[in-house]
């Protein structure tokens, strides 16, 4: 992919032509080539994936996260049904299940355990919140807080279920299923249009229903019966015949959402149908144009032109590129200083994951460019542990951490 800052380098280097030929003074020209450097390092250093964990495999690792309790462990969620837990050692050779409700789970295509967050409170209450779809349901997605036990830290209370809100699924794919706190404390649900295919229920401008949303809960409090609560500077509140769990909509299926945890950005990937795959950054009451948007273009009959009611992704690919994407986390470690503040995210079907550098002013993007190293690795998720440090999973059961090779290239 063409890096957009190419083009503004090239405009510098024009500038600079022309400044020497007016005789302007060396100083004026060094200043100018800070600019140029300044550009160039708008695209962050060459990273390759390198093995994480390597003594470890673990099935269908969909979640990778933390507790944010300050025990510098990670917690893995596979599809399966059953969160693992270990030790944030490279040289673990094991992990302890720390949740195991596979009976109730079913594993199925895109169906199963999908999202697991810990509460931002977590080291004082003990509570984590569960995604998953229902055994002997039809196609049934269950979000559940479940408590960890009162004697050990690495097992769950297995009998502490309580159902906070389940989601009638018309069809076995696109359930979405990240599950993300922002910094308000209140919980994100990323759901997807309700599967099969050219959004048989035309749920993404209907907000009359969860589905094809974000929804922002408050699971601290209880309201009209419900096991959550409704924040109230939610922006459907009080509109009839509109959700107000619903924090944004028009998603096709949100396979992936992250807050970046220095400025509480929320980022997510929209995965395509035909042709485009959607990087997008989350803002309150968005409107992100599914089905009458793919990416940047009109989709189907009712496709729409371009509209100011309607939000285009920051970011966008073709299928000749890649089929799925799996939106990422913004990097906020310490190991590899100049890759802060930059958005990882990846393709499952395409064996590639990129680094993408946003302009926070022009609130456009500056760069993209390749993460080295991925071969035959069908990226599921992104994560990080307490540090930042970031982490991909691959549907092989593989963990992979980030290595910085050289300057950018
Ligand atoms: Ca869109």
């Amino acid at each position: 992919m063409e890096s957009p800052t190419a083009e503004q380098i090239d405009k510098s280097h024009l500038r600079r032509r022309r400044i020497r030929r007016t005789g302007v003074s060396t100083a004026v020209i060094a200043i100018c080539i800070v600019a140029i450097s300044f550009f160039s390092a708008d695209k962050p250093p060459a990273v390759t994936a390198v093995r994480a964990f390597p003594h470890l495999r673990i099935r269908l690792p969909v979640v990778f996260t933390n507790a944010g309790d300050r025990t510098n462990r990670i917690f893995v969620g596979s599809q399966l049904g059953v969160i693992h837990v270990f030790p944030n050692d490279e040289n673990v050779s094991d992990t302890t299940v720390f949740l195991d409700i596979e009976d109730q789970v079913i594993c199925q295509g895109e169906e199963g355990l999908l999202g697991l967050a810990f509460h931002p409170n977590y080291r004082n209450n003990g509570e984590f919140f569960v995604y998953y779809s229902k055994a002997g349901d039809s196609h049934m997605s269950i979000i559940s807080r479940f408590h960890v036990s009162k004697d050990d830290p690495n097992q769950a209370d297995e009998n502490s279920e309580q159902e906070i809100m389940r989601i009638d699924q018309p069809f076995s794919n696109h359930n979405g299923g990240t599950l993300a706190f922002g910094p308000d404390g209140f919980l994100y649900i990323g759901l997807g249009d309700g599967g099969n295919v050219d959004e048989a229920k035309k749920n993404g401008q209907d907000r009359s229903n969860v589905l094809g949303s974000i929804l922002r809960i408050d699971v601290d409090r209880q309201q009209d019966g419900l096991n959550y609560a409704i924040p109230k500077d939610n922006p459907f509140v009080g509109i009839n015949n509109v959700r107000p769990e619903i924090w944004a909509y028009g998603l096709r299926n949100v396979w992936r959402m992250a807050f970046d945890r220095e400025n509480g950005r929320l980022w997510a990937g929209d995965v395509g149908q035909d042709n485009w795959e959607e990087i997008n950054v989350i803002v309150r009451g968005g409107n992100y144009g599914w089905s009458l948007r793919e990416g940047q273009h009109p989709y189907g009959t009712n496709g729409s032109g371009r509209r100011a009611d309607l939000i285009e992704p920051i970011w966008e690919y073709n299928h000749s590129v890649g089929n799925c994407v799996v939106g990422g986390i913004v990097y906020r470690g310490g190991k590899i200083p100049a890759l802060r503040g930059t958005y990882l995210f990846g393709d499952y079907i395409a064996n590639k994951a990129w680094m993408l550098r946003y302009n926070d002013r022009s609130g456009r993007v500056a760069s993209v460019s390749s993460i080295e190293g991925i071969d035959n690795m069908p990226i599921v998720t992104f994560g990080e542990d307490e540090a930042g440090e970031a982490y991909l999973t691959d549907a092989f059961g593989q963990i992979f951490g980030l290595e910085e090779v050289g300057p950018p290239r």
